[in-house]
């Protein structure tokens, strides 16, 4: 099987009226300050938002974010790919398949899927392949009906993390040409699944990105409008 033949295992799920996004991009791309923004917006059109963070969102979810985040000694990269994996195994099952099931309720996740392609399948060079190959259980085949790709190249991402001046975490502490990788794995991805994963210039004002976003949502859910009305 071929990327592109692997690629078509991967489908959004199917609750009418509901829907699932993510955002996805290196550090300090600008995922956890769109999120609020889009949450916000999605609720002033009474849907009801839950934001999931990914490595965590469970119990179990967050033990693993603690143990990779925090390690002090190098972890193995499949290692790395078993771990987001089952972290996010057991967010979908036990939060966002049963979340998804109430009516008008969307899910955001931040990082999804196309982090472990650029992370662990690029970055790491373990392949893109063996990253989709893992992925083929339910309910990983489970994928957003949106993806939001807040590109900016690596430099920004380092100057952003300056300017925030908090610890550096277990990938943070990589060199430049991890970050060129991961902006090359997000590429590589975006190209893979270029039906749901939208690429948004990160690097421009923050309400221009939320503006970018918005009208691919806003398209989402005048297409879908149609589709039941049929
Ligand atoms: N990881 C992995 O390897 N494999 C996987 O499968 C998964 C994850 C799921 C989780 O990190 C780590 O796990 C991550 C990948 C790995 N690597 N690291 N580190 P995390 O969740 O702790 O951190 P993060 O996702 O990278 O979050 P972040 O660094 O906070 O970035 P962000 O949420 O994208 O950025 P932000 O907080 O919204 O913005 C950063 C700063 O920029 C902030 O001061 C903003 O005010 C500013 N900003 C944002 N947008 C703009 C614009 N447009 N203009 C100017 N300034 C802006």
């Amino acid at each position: 099987m071929d990327i592109k033949e692997l690629a078509t295992h991967f489908r959004a799920p199917a609750f009418p009226g509901c829907y699932f996004f993510s955002f996805e991009g290196i550090e300090g791309a600008g995922k956890s300050t769109q999120i609020i923004k889009l949450k916000e917006y999605l609720e002033n059109k009474n849907f009801r938002v839950l934001v999931l963070r990914e490595p965590g969102g469970t119990v179990f979810g967050e033990k693993l974010r603690q143990a990779i985040l925090n390690s002090q000694s190098p972890i193995h990269p499949v290692a790395e790919l078993h771990l987001f994996a089952s972290s996010r195994a057991q967010l979908l099952q036990e939060v966002t398949l049963k979340e998804l099931g109430v009516p008008n309720t969307v899910i955001i996740y931040d990082r999804y899927i196309d982090s472990t392609i650029a992370y662990q399948g690029v970055a790491r060079s373990l392949g893109i392949e063996t990253v989709m190959r893992t992925h083929l259980s339910f309910p990983l085949t489970l994928t957003p009906h949106l993806s939001f790709y807040l590109r900016i190249p690596a430099d920004l991402s380092h100057t952003r993390q300056k300017m925030r001046n908090a610890p550096k975490d277990y990938f943070e502490k990589q060199g430049d040409n991890f970050y060129d990788k991961l902006v090359e794995g997000y590429d590589r991805a975006a190209e893979i699944f270029s039906d749901r994963i939208k690429t948004i210039n990160g690097n421009q004002d923050l309400e221009l990105v939320h503006q970018d976003i918005v009208a691919r949502v806003e398209s989402l859910l005048t297409q879908s409008q149609e589709t039941s009305d049929l």
